[in-house]
């Protein structure tokens, strides 16, 4: 048996409706659980909401409601963005649940019993917005003279009673970690900034507040709420049944386990500094890996509330269609750079990849066999270079390329290669022009139909992990048998079967409509 895969995304403040950054980061991880799934790797993938800390409490404030209230009503919100988008999470956790206050108790005591905690007193900068402290050295200025984060958000300055984390005693230990692991930190530029930042000396870590009440409570510390990020991390720890369920810990969080964090180039220092030195206090197993994939761009800026210009990613799935929007982000985009979204590149994507290429190759051959056999599976006689060419090139690209591609967390590599596959179809579909043969070969003519047919089997299967919806639907119409549906289990006598079965093809629906924009979109 394979290794366990755990998988998680970030949880999101849930202080406002999801964005396409949401959306994009929860399709970008559900690609790659769908893809493990595929592998036959039992899988485990959470997603959730972040729901305490002082930005969820201002923001309820703001709107005159409890930070529950607020944390209820944003939520659904999320989790509906999720069902809609197709995200095929094991969780979705959201922090309020007891049995994360629990986990959450249970690793700080754990990190208490290691010597690694004690009470003092914070003074210093703290941001809201990122809730997260800084040091003086690390801030920057703004107009007017106002101190600001490296992330360009407001600070305040902050004094208060505080539990203290020793993380100043982890920058050796967090060193050789990056050393031993040079994969723990992806891409490579993120890994970079980490280890200056860690080279640079760390300050302990202030991680209880006394300000507000809105948090998991600090175990025999009245007043004191768990930081929000102590606790926010911990979500991963309990989704694997963190701390009673071992059973459940062994099989998905376990020592040397193939443990993913999926996460946005902004809360890198979080996961790949604070995270493995909290675990490594409580004696906890690490994650094998932090990636910091890029930031979404409008055409190229930054979003934002005040210049108007967030994607509610619900509208543009119902414009664009989801699969359309999940294939548009993951090959538009390189994971692990910032990329850049409007509507004219959706709908160039989407028409000229999935319309035009894969669309039509599989529209054109399926038309053609249900109306010219009516619907019968065409039979092979005996094959041409040309077929066996084809079926190399189609082997190599889903059985080698996008699987490594997927593996390494490259979707839009594995998408680039898929292409090239469904070029390779399209190339041979014209050059064999079945519709030729039908009156002075026929035989030839099924065997072209056939190679076609298994091939285009072959990419649907591949492409499951990008767009599930309209692949299975592909699948469907074809017959495919759904234990055939995964990587590597398409191959072998499934066609003969279905052939002996007499199955019948009936005359296909298109799948991807022909994308128009609109004055709307402009
Ligand atoms: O950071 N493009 O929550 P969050 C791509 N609660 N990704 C983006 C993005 C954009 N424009 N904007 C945000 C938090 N993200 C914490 C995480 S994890 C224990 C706690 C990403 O709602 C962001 O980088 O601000 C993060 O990975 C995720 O969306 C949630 O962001």
């Amino acid at each position: 048996m394979s290794k366990p895969f755990t998988i998680t995304t970030a949880i999101s403040y849930p202080n406002g409706r999801p964005h396409i950054g949401h959306a994009y980061e929860a399709i970008a991880t559900d690609a790659i659980a769908r893809f493990q799934r595929m592998m036959g790797r039992d899988v485990f993938f959470q997603t959730g909401t972040d729901e305490h800390g002082l930005k969820m409490d201002q923001a309820a404030r703001s709107r005159g409601i409890s930070p529950r209230a607020l944390a209820d009503e944003m939520a659904s919100h999320f989790k509906e963005m999720d069902d809609a988008l197709g995200i095929s999470y094991d969780r979705f956790i959201r922090t309020s649940e007891p049995d994360h206050h629990a986990a959450s108790q249970a690793l700080w005591k754990a990190m208490e019993a290691n010597g690694d905690l004690y009470l003092g007193r914070y003074e210093g900068w703290y941001s809201v917005r990122d809730e997260a402290f800084y040091d003086e050295k690390e801030l920057i200025d703004g107009e007017g003279g106002q101190r600001l984060s490296p992330q360009g958000t407001p600070v305040e300055w902050t004094v208060e009673e505080s539990w203290f984390f020793r993380l100043s005693n982890y920058q050796q230990k967090l060193l050789d970690l990056y050393a031993a692991q040079p994969q723990f930190i992806r891409p490579e530029s993120r890994r970079n900034e980490v280890l200056r930042f860690v080279e640079g000396g760390l300050s302990d870590l202030s991680i209880s507040r006394t300000s507000f009440d809105w948090g998991v409570k600090v175990p025999g510390a009245d007043g004191h709420v768990m930081y929000v990020w102590v606790d926010a991390l911990t979500n991963y720890l309990t989704g694997c049944g963190y701390p009673d369920d071992t059973a459940r810990m062994a099989r998905y969080w376990a020592d040397g386990g193939d443990i993913v964090h999926i996460i946005g180039k902004d809360i890198v220092r979080f996961h790949a500094v604070y995270w493995p030195a909290f675990l490594m206090s409580a004696k906890l197993p690490l994650p094998a890996q932090v990636f910091g994939h890029g930031f979404l761009l409008n055409r190229g800026e930054k979003m934002s509330k005040s210049v108007g210009n967030v994607a509610d990613p619900l509208e543009l799935a119902e414009r664009f269609g989801v699969d359309q929007l999940r294939y548009f982000l993951l090959s538009e985009v390189t994971f692990g750079n910032d990329g850049s979204y409007s509507a004219e590149a959706i709908v160039q994507r989407a028409n000229s990849d999935l319309a035009n290429s894969f669309g039509n190759l599989a529209q054109r051959t399926l038309s053609f066999i249900a109306k010219n056999l009516d619907g019968r599976l065409p039979a092979v006689h005996g094959h041409d270079p040309a077929d066996t060419d084809l079926a190399a090139v189609i082997d190599q690209i889903v059985r080698v390329d996008m699987p490594a591609a997927f593996a390494d967390l490259a979707p839009s590599q594995a998408i680039e290669a898929w292409m090239r596959a469904v070029f390779a179809c399209n190339q041979y579909i014209d050059a064999q022009a079945p519709w030729t043969l039908r009156k002075g070969d026929p035989d030839r003519m099924e065997t072209v139909l056939a190679t076609l047919y298994c091939a285009i089997a072959q990419l649907a299967v591949a492409i499951l992990p990008v767009i599930p919806a309209s692949a299975t639907a592909l699948l469907d119409q074809m017959g495919v048998p759904e234990d055939r549906r995964g990587y590597g289990t398409i191959e072998g006598d499934w066609y003969s079967s279905l052939m002996r079965d007499g199955f019948t093809l009936s005359p296909p629906k298109p799948l991807f409509p022909r994308l128009e924009l609109t004055e709307a979109d402009a």
